[in-house]
């Protein structure tokens, strides 16, 4: 299983940017399969077949289908072990290496999408999650102690956190804090995200040119 072809389902300025910028970390040998968000092709039967919730991430490995950037985090990272992005079921870090990750899928996103769409605010213990700025000062509270979310070195969770506080910061959905803008440039700083926006870049240019 673990020479069997990987494929990432990607689209450009999407949440998939950084499941290959972990792919690129993991020097991972992978083929990209773009889908065109503008057109809906992630709508499309053939993607649908493939997976049926039309959304990216998605990774084919062999004949398994992983989707969600959590599951893909997971199960990415423990997939090249010589990387050391993964903190291992033996790791004494174990258990907050998938509390960051599952916090981000499960808590976060929502949260973010709240904010998003100004929902109006409901009791705390009504939702599943705590509200954003709640969830920002834990975060927050954390990089002012270390560099990463789990020590000074850089691990999976922290692509997925740090790519998607770039845009976020960005748009404004998050506050600018130091200690945010400072993680987020440090992930900011790894070759692969480069890679990966250059990588992408060259699609958008030949798309442009038809
Ligand atoms: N919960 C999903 C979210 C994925 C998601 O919303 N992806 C967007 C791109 S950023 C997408 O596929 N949008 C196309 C659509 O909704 O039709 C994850 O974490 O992987």
């Amino acid at each position: 299983m673990q020479n069997a072809p990987l494929i990432l389902f990607h689209a450009v300025q999407s949440r998939s940017f950084g499941t290959r910028v972990l792919l690129e970390e993991l020097q991972a040998d992978y083929r990209v399969h773009f889908l065109d968000l503008k057109t809906s092709e992630q709508l499309g039967e053939d993607y649908l077949r493939i997976n049926p919730f039309g959304k990216v991430p998605a990774v084919l490995h062999g004949d398994l289908l992983i989707s969600e950037q959590v599951a893909l985090t997971i199960y990415l990272a423990d997939l090249y072990p010589a990387s050391g992005l993964a903190h291992a079921i033996t790791n004494p870090l174990r258990d907050a290496y998938l509390r960051w990750i599952a916090q981000y899928g499960c808590c976060f996103e929502p949260a973010v999408a709240d904010k998003w769409l100004k929902r109006e605010a409901v009791p705390p213990s009504y939702l599943p999650y705590r509200d954003l700025d709640s969830q920002l000062r834990v975060l927050g509270a954390q990089l002012e102690k270390t560099s990463y979310l789990l020590g000074d070195a850089i691990c999976a969770a922290d692509i997925l956190w740090g790519t998607a506080l770039r845009w976020l910061i960005d748009f404004d959905i998050v506050p600018k804090l130091p200690v945010l803008q400072e993680y987020v440039a440090r992930v900011r700083e790894r070759p692969a995200v480069a890679k990966v926006e250059n990588l992408d870049n060259i699609w958008i240019a030949e798309q442009q040119s038809r």
